[in-house]
């Protein structure tokens, strides 16, 4: 690929690598990066975010649900807005760049927009999702999903590690729970979310592509999983008599792998704890927990059931009780393809002639805004075989830059698509 990269590129991808860096200080701990949904750190960092966003020339405003946002009128005042942005919360030990990247990208774009002579045929709103990851409660894209409408209250009494509800930790951070439907944006509202987003994956970089065009999301479902079988000696307990939660759970944990290699889906036990958790003492009862992925719900379903069986033939054989609990689930999403091809566009102009399409195996906000009008997704190139949601979470400057120029000529292709069709205004 021969690129073309404008040289003010490479100066504002600085300065977005720089806030990344700004950003990534902004934790809840000292000694890695976390940030968590309305935490102080997410009161400090949509501050910080909105005096770039007022810097960029955004009217700004953190919204009923607590995502940051900032609005560029477009030709008129009060026309419907394309929606660019990213999330701003991060998970435990997190690198710099999984949603912030996305962000700051938005806020460029929206800058040299803003500096434009000619006005696009709608508003262009930048927003920095709170709560893509569910750190905190277990349920994620509770900002997005605020935003798309689709806010369940049975989800305020979603606890975190210290027992604080979702709803007391709302009314603590300073928003009121019985306005979180104000997030809400009607349909006609929108013409479109665009988000571009670091891969989390290794395959741009084993193509040595910088930049990729997302087909869809990966559908996920999460599962906390308890097997539980009686607490004993570890010296007194013969083997035949034992009933042994964590030799059953890691049974299954292995199955789990089995399971998801064999369907070509993507499963992952994140998290164990046995109890009680003494040393000499046989663990009566395991807590861990499940995130299964798939291109297609089908296949990730069918794995799931097939992990189920195994699940109940090992507490059968071994005399455990297995259950499981589902804390959350997003289908698989499809990007809008007039909005690929303005990202296709975006890429191309960068040099790029065949854009790689590949589909995502993270989870986006856009899963959730694409109740509410079509979604596409810009991929970075991510560095050292793609490792994320991990502190040597890495992208390079130039692919910033690339990403930057793709992404502010995907908004155009955009407007020049909403100027052919100006029915796309509102139309989701
Ligand atoms: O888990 C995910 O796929 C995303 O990073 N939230
Ligand atoms: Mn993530
Ligand atoms: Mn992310």
């Amino acid at each position: 690929m021969m690129p073309r990269l404008a040289p003010e590129s490479v100066a504002i991808a600085e300065r977005v690598m720089d806030r990344c860096d700004e950003l990534g200080a902004i934790s809840g701990s000292p000694d890695l990066l976390e940030r968590v949904h309305l935490s102080p750190e997410h009161r400090r960092a949509n501050d910080l975010v909105a005096t770039w966003m007022e810097e960029a020339g955004l009217a700004t405003w953190q919204d009923a649900a607590g995502n940051q946002c900032g609005r560029l009128e477009g030709a008129e005042p009060g026309l419907p807005a394309l929606l660019i942005g990213s999330h701003l919360d991060t998970v435990r030990d997190a690198g710099r760049y999984d949603g912030m990247l996305g962000v700051l990208l938005a806020i460029e774009v929206a800058a040299r927009i803003a500096r434009r002579d000619v006005a696009l045929p709608f508003a262009l709103e930048v927003v920095g999702f709170t709560d893509e990851e569910g750190t905190r409660f277990g349920n994620a894209l509770l900002g997005s999903r605020a935003l798309a409408g689709g806010f369940d209250p049975a989800w305020w009494d979603l606890s975190d590690r210290d027992g604080l509800s979702l709803r007391e930790a709302f009314v603590d951070f300073g928003l009121d729970p019985a306005r979180i439907h104000g997030a809400a944006r009607p349909p006609d509202s929108l013409v479109g979310y665009l988000e571009a987003h670091i891969e989390q994956g290794p395959y741009l970089e084993d193509a040595d592509r910088a930049l990729g065009v997302v087909s869809s999301i990966a559908g996920a479902r999460r599962f906390e999983l308890t097997m539980t079988g009686v607490a004993g000696h570890a010296g007194g307990t013969p083997y035949d008599r034992r009933r042994d939660a964590l030799v059953g759970a890691s049974d299954l944990v292995v199955e789990i792998e089995s399971v998801g290699r064999a369907a070509g889906v993507i499963a992952t036990v994140g998290r164990l704890q046995a109890f009680p958790g003494g040393i000499n003492v046989i663990p009566g009862r395991v807590e861990f927990s499940l995130d299964l992925r798939a291109e297609f719900d089908r296949d990730r379903d069918h794995a799931l059931a097939e992990i189920r069986r195994r699940a109940h033939e090992i507490a059968e054989r071994r005399g455990l009780r297995f259950e499981s609990r589902e804390i959350y689930r997003a289908d698989a999403t499809p990007c809008a393809p007039w909005l690929r091809e303005a990202i296709a566009s975006g890429i191309r102009r960068t040099g790029d002639e065949e854009p790689m399409i590949l589909w995502s195996r993270a989870g986006h906000d856009g899963m959730a805004v694409s109740a509410v009008t079509d979604i596409a997704m810009l991929f970075v190139r991510c560095g050292k075989g793609g490792i994320s949601h991990h502190p040597d979470e890495t992208v390079e400057m130039r692919d910033v830059a690339f990403a930057l120029d793709a992404f502010e000529d995907a908004v155009s292709a955009v407007a020049e698509r909403v100027q052919a069709e100006p029915e796309r205004l509102g139309a989701a």
